[in-house]
C-alpha cells in the first residue's frame, strides 16, 4: 500500500492525490506539514513524498511517473510517445513557467506579506510572456491535451487557480483571463474525484491558517 505524505492544502500534493484517485490506486494519506517531513523521504523538506514498499520517493513529477508505470490502469499518459511527450511538455510549462513564477507572488497574495516593486514588475513581465506561450500549447477542449484526462490535467487543475488568484490580488488582474480557464476548471470540478480533493483542500487550508494564527 502506498502512503502519500504531505498536506491537502498543497497544490503539488493534490496533483499526485488526484492521479492516484483517478487511477483508482489504493493509498493512505499521512499528514506532514512543512517542517515535519521525513528527512529521508524528502531531503529538501518539501511535500509531497511517497512511501512505497521499496522505499520513499519525492518530487511530484517523479512520483507521478512512478505511479503511471507501476499501475497502468486508467492511464494518465497516452501510449503514443509523441502524445505522451506533449502531455509532459504541458506539465513542464504549468510548473516551471507558470506556477514557479507565480510562486514569487504568494507571500503577498496569500500570506499577508509584501513583495518589492521590482520583484512584482519582473514576475509580471515573465508571467505575461509565459502565459502567452502556454496558451499556444494548451487545448482546453475539453482536456489539456487529447480527448482524455492526463497528467497535464492533474497539474492544471491544481496550479491554474493559484496563478489566477495570485495575479488578481497582486496586479488587480487575472493573467489567465484571456484563456478558457474558468470553463475548463468548472468542467474539471464536476469530477467526483476533484470534489473530494477540493473538500480536503478547504478543510486543510483552514487548519493551516489556524496553526499560523496560533503561532503568530
Ligand atoms: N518540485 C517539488 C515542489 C513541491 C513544493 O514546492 N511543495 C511545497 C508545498 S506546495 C513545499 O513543500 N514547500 C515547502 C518548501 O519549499 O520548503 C515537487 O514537484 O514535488
Amino acid at each position: 500500500m502506498l502512503t502519500l505524505c504531505g498536506f491537502s492544502a498543497s497544490n503539488y500534493y493534490n496533483k499526485v492525490k488526484l492521479a492516484l484517485l483517478e487511477k483508482n490506486v489504493p493509498f493512505t494519506e499521512e499528514l506532514a506539514w512543512v517542517g515535519q517531513t521525513d528527512a529521508v523521504g524528502s531531503p529538501l523538506g518539501k511535500v509531497p513524498y511517497l512511501k512505497t514498499e521499496q522505499g520513499m520517493l519525492c518530487e511530484s513529477g517523479v512520483i507521478m511517473e512512478y505511479i503511471e508505470q507501476k499501475y497502468p490502469q486508467n492511464p494518465l499518459l497516452p501510449a503514443d510517445p509523441f502524445a505522451a511527450a506533449k502531455v509532459r511538455e504541458l506539465v513542464t510549462f504549468l510548473e516551471l513557467h507558470l506556477e514557479l513564477v507565480a510562486r514569487n507572488l504568494y507571500t503577498q497574495a496569500f500570506f499577508g506579506g509584501q513583495i518589492s516593486d521590482s520583484a512584482k514588475e519582473k514576475t509580471g513581465a515573465q508571467l505575461e510572456k509565459n502565459v502567452a506561450a502556454f496558451a499556444k500549447l494548451a487545448q482546453f477542449s475539453p482536456f489539456m491535451w487529447g480527448d482524455s484526462l492526463t497528467l497535464a490535467d492533474c497539474a492544471a487543475v491544481v496550479h491554474l487557480p493559484l496563478v489566477s488568484a495570485a495575479t488578481k490580488v497582486v496586479y488587480g488582474r487575472d493573467y489567465l483571463a484571456e484563456l478558457p480557464v474558468r470553463d475548463y476548471l468548472k468542467r474539471m470540478n464536476e469530477r467526483p474525484v476533484m470534489q473530494q480533493v477540493n473538500t480536503d483542500r478547504k478543510a486543510n487550508t483552514e487548519l493551516m491558517m489556524a496553526r499560523a494564527k496560533a503561532k503568530a
